[in-house]
């Protein structure tokens, strides 16, 4: 929106001089070519500002398509059997909503904004979007979640869907399957690809997946293709921050095989998405701003006569004027109204449209819904180099539905027609159902030899196949890694590590396998320092599409900061959202590009789950494979970092992620244990798992693998250390990661001072814990007559004979939640509560999770059992030097 007009003083332009101007500059383009206006307006800009003419700064082109008529290229396609089809599927995707609800009220379901989307999907679909096939890796397109009717409606047809398919929309557990409301690869897994539905997301999600084709490329994981990504967003869902996001790393990277296509129907749910504003400028300035190649499509094919008539710019000046809120009501107003309210404000905009009659008028359709223009930004898109490209298209929500919702408020949510709606929608796109048969809103595919089906099949024969379609192509890896991890079993001899000191060496390691060293993408955000991981800047080096344009200041040193074209680290920067992009991406490469790739998400484990913990639900949906890892984590291990940083919650978020392996580890051989076993499952079995470790930054001896405990550390516990002694007294203690040491200096306090032997566990997971149990009570519900099950900790525990303490570093919750599984009562410590700034010992002391309070609580348990009297315990406070008054950490 020209606001600058508004406040500039309005002198009169003389008419004739502007005119001149215009001309002069027509002949200017018209002998020597846009290259050379173009330089002479820059030229002229430059003059003005010298000469102290205050040049506002816009971002902003007129109102109007970018890519001129005599510049737009002819339509190659049968376009009447293209819009034959496009019915037919409006038709579908329409029936599919309609029919979902009359069986079941409020299943939901979108139909307007497929209507709105119809021809930027379908001339996508006859000309562009290419499948993955033998030779070629195929185009990436990120549908807009709410068009999946849409999108399964083209299915039906290509014949890839059945009818009964599509009358399960919404319905997925009805005999014979269903299909899922938005795109879900863990619903579907052999059609879709990409989840998009929670919006913000895919916009995202296709710039890291743009950016992860290059680097495959440069690093010579795969030839260089062309494949294009393709991200289809809606115009309300720009407001989401990680929409915009990253758009000035797609235009750093140059990455022009990316192509967003934004649906601006103008509105979102509620109502306009800019009532007061205009989206489209407002998004070409963000986007032109950052250096994006912008395509606007305004107008359709319609209006090109009437533009060339306006010889003096008043109509594109008049179509910039108008805001959002005014465009939707004239988008759905009668010609007349049009005519009085858009072209009534100049006589000589009236004039331009003086031959055209009011229906006519009514008719003038917008860019987004004319195939030549769509067909016109698509190739220019495709054909564009040096930067990504987004094409702004303008729509309207509904389009088609008539009184049903067409351009209204409502029409984001509406899901049933009455019978005259239907029978006029039918009417508009011409299907051939009866009066009658069309109220059953039956699903209509013309027999396979018809024209409109041969065509379709063509089309997408020329394109390599259908799209979307999911596969998972890379062959599975081959060796068990034994010798690889064999070294981390053995323990430090004394030396005091951290886990994820021991963890960064195994990543050393593993870079330098034969078999997965090449697969390995580690991925920081701007912590590869904080974890010690420094070393591998200069070992394998920092990946840069560019290389190294500049000497490092410390390129003297070992470890400098080596950037290379084929480097390796994904050193993201400060965005947890992006980094975990980038994982998605790398760890859906198994089935996006047929390579095998393990990435390595190393990050502040609060600013994990706790910040972007819908992009890891995202990435659990799409049978995502790799490695999270919670670097420096725990609430009393992290010492010094206070509220903000220290994480005692990043395991309780980890439980919901059905697919999300789970691990607190204490010792180098469990983190050893865990990511061969990983990299198998995963890699070797392809499962469609992920894993999440959290790794310290605590030092302490790392011990050697006590006896064959593989199997325990995988499914959650293992006894690590039994009691010395055979005292009466006995206490099994839980310890997880870096408490676990707390744990086993509460054996010995334990030991020697109150004549108590304890056993101690390392507990690796309570999720692995918790989801067996929860597993055994439902099969032994299940299968009453069969012999019960035992969950894996009640075995653990069966012949363990005294009290129970579990202390970890995360929330009580944790070790609750498998107490029902135990023979007897459970303590539980942990760390609930605000971090504190502070000293390990002093934030142990404040959390009451240090070795002292478990023995307390071990004393507590033996007391309530009656095996020891209340004076031990009261001594054993003084003794041990516990203020039982002190204030509570959960609220203090
Ligand atoms: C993160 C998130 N928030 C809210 C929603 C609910 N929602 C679904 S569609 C929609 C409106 C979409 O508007 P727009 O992006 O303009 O798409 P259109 O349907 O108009 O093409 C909303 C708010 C969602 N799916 N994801
Ligand atoms: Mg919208």
């Amino acid at each position: 929106m020209n606001d600058e007009t508004a406040v500039r003083p309005q002198h009169t332009i003389d008419d004739v001089e502007i005119q001149e101007w215009l001309e002069s500059l027509d002949s200017v383009l018209e002998s020597s070519g846009p290259e050379v206006a173009a330089e002479i307006l820059e030229r002229l800009r430059a003059h003005a500002t010298v000469n102290g003419i205050d040049l506002p700064f816009s971002a902003n082109t007129p109102y109007a398509n970018t890519i001129p008529v005599r510049l737009q290229p002819l339509f190659p396609g049968d376009q009447e059997l293209e819009r034959r089809l496009k019915r037919l599927i409006r038709w579908n995707a329409l029936a599919m909503v309609v029919r979902a609800n009359r069986v079941e009220h409020n299943i939901g379901g979108h139909i307007s904004t497929y209507a709105s989307a119809a021809t930027l999907y379908e001339v996508g679909f006859n000309h562009f979007f290419r499948a993955r096939t033998e030779e070629f890796e195929g185009d990436s397109v990120y549908f807009q979640g709410h068009a999946a009717p849409g999108i399964y409606a083209r299915a039906f047809l290509e014949g890839r869907l059945t009818a009964h398919q599509l009358e399960n929309f919404r319905r997925e557990l009805r005999p014979g399957g269903g299909l899922s409301s938005y795109p879900h690869p863990w619903l579907m897994p052999d059609f879709w690809e990409f989840p998009t539905v929670s919006m913000g997301l895919s916009p995202l999600m296709a710039i890291y997946q743009a950016r992860f084709n290059r680097y495959l490329e440069n690093r010579g994981l795969k030839p260089p293709t062309g494949a294009k990504v393709w991200a289809f967003l809606g115009d309300g869902e720009t407001d989401e921050p990680e929409s915009l996001g990253a758009i000035t790393l797609a235009s750093r990277e140059k990455l022009d095989n990316l192509i967003f296509v934004v649906n601006c129907n103008l509105q979102r749910l509620d109502g306009p998405v800019r009532g007061n504003g205009q989206i489209i400028q407002e998004l070409e300035s963000a986007f032109r701003g950052a250096g994006w190649n912008v395509i606007k499509v305004l107008w359709g094919s319609e209006w090109d006569p009437i533009l060339e008539r306006d010889t003096e710019g008043l109509l594109v000046k008049r179509m910039g004027e108008m805001v959002d809120g005014e465009y939707q009501k004239l988008a759905v107003s009668s010609g007349a109204y049009v005519r009085e309210t858009f072209f009534g404000t100049d006589p000589r905009l009236l004039k331009l449209v003086e031959p055209l009659p009011d229906e006519a008028l009514r008719r003038l359709r917008l860019g987004g819904h004319d195939p030549r223009k769509v067909y016109a930004a698509y190739k220019a898109a495709v054909e564009h180099q040096g930067s990504p490209t987004v094409i702004l298209a303008r729509t309207i929500k509904g389009y088609g539905l008539g009184e049903a919702g067409e351009g209204k408020n409502v029409t984001h949510q509406q899901k049933k027609l009455n019978e005259d709606e239907l029978r006029e929608f039918r009417s508009r796109f011409g299907i051939p159902l009866g009066d009658q048969d069309c109220i059953d809103v039956p699903f209509y595919r013309p027999p396979e030899e018809s024209a409109e089906i041969q065509y379709l099949r063509s089309r997408r024969e020329a394109l390599g196949g259908y799209v979307p379609q999911r596969k998972a192509r890379a062959k599975p890896l081959i060796a068990d890694h034994d010798e690889l991890f064999r070294e981390f079993l053995e323990g430090s001899e004394g030396r005091e590590v951290s886990t994820t000191m021991a963890f960064v060496g195994m990543l050393r390691k593993m870079l330098k396998d034969p078999e997965i060293g090449k697969l390995i993408v580690p991925i920081v955000p701007d912590e590869a320092r904080t974890f010690g991981m420094e070393s591998l800047f200069r070992t394998v080096g920092i990946y840069s599409s560019v290389g190294q344009r500049y000497e490092p200041v410390d390129v003297n040193t070992l470890l400098y900061y080596k950037e290379a074209r084929d480097g390796q680290i994904l050193e993201e920067g400060i965005t947890e959202a992006g980094s975990m992009a980038s994982f998605i991406a790398a760890g859906s490469a198994y089935a996006t590009h047929g390579i095998n790739t393990i990435p390595f998400f190393i990050y502040y484990s609060m600013f994990g789950f706790q910040r972007i913990a819908d992009f890891i639900w995202a990435s659990a949906d799409m049978r995502t494979r790799g490695f999270l890892l919670g670097g420096t984590a725990g609430r009393t291990t992290l010492s010094g970092e206070g509220l903000q940083h220290q994480d005692g919650n990043s395991h309780v978020l980890a439980l919901p992620v059905p697919n999300l392996v789970a691990y607190d580890p204490a010792f180098a051989y469990e983190i050893a244990v865990i990511i061969q076993d990983g990299i198998r499952r995963m890699y070797k079995d392809g499962e469609s798992i992920f894993y999440y470790l959290t790794v310290m930054n605590e030092p302490y001896a790392m011990p050697a693998m006590p006896g064959d405990v593989k199997d325990g550390i995988l499914r959650g516990m293992y006894r690590f250390r039994t009691a010395n002694g055979k005292a009466k007294l006995r206490a099994q203690l839980l310890g997880s990661g870096a408490i676990l040491n707390e744990a086993l200096r509460a054996q010995e306090i334990l030991d020697s001072k109150y004549g108590v032997a304890a056993d101690v566990w390392s507990v690796t997971s309570y999720k692995e814990l918790y989801k067996d149990g929860v597993e055994t009570e439902r099969w032994n519900r299940l299968h009453p007559a069969e012999k019960p099950r035992v969950p894996y900790v009640t075995k653990c525990l069966a012949d363990a004979p005294g009290v129970l303490v579990a202390a970890s570093d995360y929330l009580k919750t944790l070790p609750n939640m498998i107490s029902k599984w135990m023979p007897r009562h459970l303590a539980a410590l942990g760390t609930d509560g605000f971090g504190r700034s502070e000293g390990r010992s002093s934030l142990r002391d404040f959390f009451e999770v240090d070795s002292r309070f478990i023995a307390l609580a071990t004393l507590h348990e033996l007391f309530a059992d009656g095996k020891i009297e209340r004076s031990v315990l009261d001594r054993a406070a003084k003794d041990l030097g516990i203020d039982t008054e002190k204030s509570n950490p959960v609220m203090s």
